[in-house]
């Protein structure tokens, strides 16, 4: 039996925000876009004092607004979240090799092989997370992924959830479809139009009638999911399929030479990276962050696969130039696409 932990922290943007300002500790606190409510630009998290007015991820910082008038509004810094990210995944390795990191703030944590209860070890990586970050974080422990998903997410925030084989009936089966990985709006509305709201009662759906609705294996993996059974394995190397530089000036520029000056270091930089990994590419997009955050990419195929700094350039100024450079620049950045071996 596999012992597989979900780790995800709580709030996670505001959270960093909070620790970083101790001030906006237990007040009202929303992220997102440049942090102006007047502006365009949606919510990226809310801290739990806010959630309470029903603000959430992905609404209009307008409407955020309109809920909590005194909440406070501070602009995205993700350059900042990415470092505490990856602080976070350094801790989680050493519990244990085997981490799969599947977003800014989650991972999977295959301890099958760690000779002490995964309880004891949740807790001591959310002690070591607290310790070094002073960030609080959601555990779920489950023989899978599936499961280990939905339980860290059963008693958040600061929670620690046990899922075994044997309450997924009682745990797992009264909760919304919605909840199993995989399940969006979309199939979440076609379940709906079949009388099935509840994992439990997707379970009781015949394998057949799945497939015949959802075709062979997303039919199987619904038929599978609800019953709990999930035998995916953790990813723990990606082969790049993409390699990217980016930089975020000091203060923002508008010098059209400045930009391309950095565009060229940057392409120097990430055609090294290529040569080392034995990489070559063909698609070589290119990144403007304005300063207001609006952020526009061009991008070019190219015919051959390439590696050199000279060919990379060639195409970054190709998308370089068909930007419309008419506010000043906050970030300039780079990747190749389409990579394989060299
Ligand atoms: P989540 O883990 O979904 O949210 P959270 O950590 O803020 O809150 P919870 O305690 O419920 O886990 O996402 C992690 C971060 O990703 C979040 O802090 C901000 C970012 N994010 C967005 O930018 N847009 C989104 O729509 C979502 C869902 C998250
Ligand atoms: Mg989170």
């Amino acid at each position: 039996m596999r012992r597989i932990l979900h780790i995800d922290m709580d709030a996670f943007f505001a959270a960093v925000e909070q620790r970083r300002n101790p001030e906006l500790i237990g007040k009202p606190l929303v992220i997102g876009g440049s942090g102006d409510p007047t502006k365009r630009g949606v919510v990226s998290t809310a801290s739990y004092e806010a959630r309470k007015f029903g603000i959430h991820s992905a609404m209009p910082l307008r409407t955020a607004h309109k809920l909590c008038p005194h909440a406070v509004f501070l602009p995205v810094d993700y350059e900042e979240y990415a470092r505490v990210s990856e602080k976070i995944k350094n801790i989680l390795r050493e519990f244990s090799p085997v981490m799969e990191d599947v977003g800014i703030d989650e991972a999977f944590l295959d301890v099958s092989q760690i000779d002490k209860p995964p309880e004891e070890i949740a807790k001591e990586i959310k002690a070591k997370i607290m310790q070094e970050t002073g960030l609080a974080c959601s555990i779920g422990i489950a023989p899978n992924k599936l499961l280990a998903k939905i339980a860290s997410d059963m008693q958040k925030p600061d929670g620690l959830t046990i899922i075994t084989e044997d309450n997924i009936e009682s745990r797992i089966w009264p909760l919304p479809v919605r909840k199993l990985w995989g399940v969006g709006p979309k199939t979440e509305a076609a379940l709906r139009g079949m009388g099935i709201e509840t994992i439990g009662r997707l379970a009781v759906v015949l394998l057949d009638t799945l497939i015949e609705r959802f075709g062979q294996s997303y039919g199987r993996y619904l038929y599978e999911a609800s019953r709990g059974v999930d035998e995916s394995p953790l990813v723990t190397h990606w082969e790049p399929k993409s390699t990217s530089r980016e930089i975020t000036f000091q203060s923002d520029i508008s010098n059209w030479q400045d930009i391309a000056r950095t565009l060229a270091e940057l392409t120097r930089e990430v055609a090294c990276d290529m040569k080392q990994a034995g990489y070559k590419g063909k698609t070589i997009t290119v990144k403007i962050r304005f300063s207001d955050f609006e952020t526009h990419t061009r991008a070019k195929t190219i015919v051959k696969l390439a590696n050199s700094a000279d060919e990379i350039r060639a195409a970054a100024f190709d998308c370089l130039r068909r930007f419309e450079l008419k506010k000043k620049v906050r970030l300039v950045g780079i990747r190749v696409g389409g990579l394989e071996k060299a």
